[in-house]
């Protein structure tokens, strides 16, 4: 049974070109001509630097910005727009963490990731480590590519003093269990931080159901535009976090001897905000809760049902992973042609894939690969996006 986009494909400029089959959202989402747009108004018409300018285009535009931070805030069911923190994206918002973090952290402390995480949330914490002498250690795998919480006592312990999981896997599609870590995490007193990139786009998102501290994702992942993102805190640990950048806005008094900090979230915003990419987001959110969360979830999960069934059935096909509970990624490897010759032959067809390490070196270890081919599906996609792929891998395997 065909399945259909969830939304117009006309909503999307991009796809003017129908002959694109674009089945890599997991890296960046296509953008709806309503974000476009308004991007363009606000440059067009309200334009003026937030939180400063005391003329009315100024008013406006923050009265804009502030909007959207609300409305994202209610998108997560923040208790407070306050705990919407603006970053560049998830990269910079665990690191904003753990520059913060190391405050909280001793000699022999320990610092809890996993195998399953991109570079962003693996990286920052190897180097807090590193400054603060804690300890970093790993959540392995199981076979079907979970996390592997069947030691969890040797793993969380009273040493543990950060936890930081992604919420779903950029490879595998993994959704893991975060309201149990979160139980874990609070029994052992531990700070516990989501990494939100990969699931706040694709699936409905509380906070105070997942009851994580901190959940980072980034806005060009779920429709909006590149250069935003977030990071959410609860109200008190954002207000325990020392500053991380420092300059305007960021402070209530400076003196030639020493400052003040201005209150949460604009402690943690210094310089002039990506505002016109925040408004952005909000329009994108908009869009988003128009569309129900839920059904996107549901939408996603047809979608990657369908094509694993189909790509099952190619000889030499090998899908990484078999988690119970999967988003809309699948990452595969073709026993006698490497990714990179794959992607190059579907963009003949102008099917875009990713291939490579998805920056997830320590995975793609675990898989014995050092690349992959993934594909990921969002609201813009259907069967006949499946069906395209398949026959063109089916014709690259011909080929070789
Ligand atoms: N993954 C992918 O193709 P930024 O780049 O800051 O927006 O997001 C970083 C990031 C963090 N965590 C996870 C789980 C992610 O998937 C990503 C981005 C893209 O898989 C680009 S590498």
């Amino acid at each position: 049974m065909a399945i259909d986009t969830l939304v117009q494909k006309k909503d999307f400029p991009i796809f003017n070109d129908d002959s694109l089959v674009y089945l890599d959202s997991a890296s960046t989402s296509q953008k709806p001509i309503d974000v476009i747009n308004g991007l363009k108004n606000v440059y067009e018409r309200s334009n003026a630097n937030v939180h400063r300018a005391l003329y009315n285009l100024g008013s406006e535009s923050t009265q804009m910005f502030e909007s959207a931070r609300e409305k994202i805030s209610s998108f997560i069911n923040a208790s407070s727009s306050k705990e919407i923190v603006f970053t560049g994206g998830t990269t910079e918002s665990i690191n904003l963490l753990a520059y913060t973090l190391d405050t909280k952290l001793e000699e022999n402390d320990e610092i809890l990731i996993s195998h399953m995480e991109h570079h962003a949330n693996l990286v920052p914490w190897q180097l807090l480590a590193k400054r603060s002498g804690a300890k970093l250690r790993y959540l392995s795998l199981t076979e079907s590519g979970e996390l592997d919480l069947s030691q969890s006592e040797k793993y969380f312990t009273k040493k543990t003093k950060i936890i930081s999981i992604t919420h779903m896997s950029n490879v595998l599609g993994t959704v893991n269990p975060i309201k149990k870590i979160s139980k874990i995490a609070k029994s052992i007193g531990a700070i516990f931080v989501v990494d939100g990139a990969q699931s706040v786009s694709h699936m409905p998102v509380d906070v105070q159901s997942l009851g994580c501290d901190f959940l980072a994702f980034s806005g060009h992942k779920m429709l909006g535009p590149t250069g935003i993102g977030v990071l959410w805190g609860a109200l008190d640990m954002l207000e325990s976090l020392p500053p991380f950048m420092t300059g305007g806005e960021m402070i209530e008094t400076v003196t030639l001897e020493s400052s003040t900090w201005n209150k949460i979230p604009y402690k943690l915003e210094a310089g002039t905000s990506n505002y016109v990419q925040a408004i952005g987001l909000g329009i994108a959110v908009e869009y988003l809760d128009n569309i129900g969360m839920k059904n996107i979830q549901a939408h996603e999960k047809k979608l990657t049902d369908y094509a694993k069934e189909k790509l099952e059935r190619i000889s030499g096909l090998h899908i990484h992973g078999n988690p119970s509970n999967r988003g809309g990624v699948i990452s595969f490897n073709l026993s006698k042609i490497h990714p990179q010759d794959l992607a190059q032959f579907l963009n003949e067809d102008n099917i875009c894939i990713r291939v490579g390490h998805h920056c997830a070196q320590p995975l793609l270890k675990t898989l014995d690969e050092t690349s992959t081919a993934r594909i990921s599906f969002y609201v813009y996609n259907d069967s006949s996006d499946v069906d395209k792929l398949v026959e063109s891998i089916q014709s690259t395997i011909k080929y070789f």
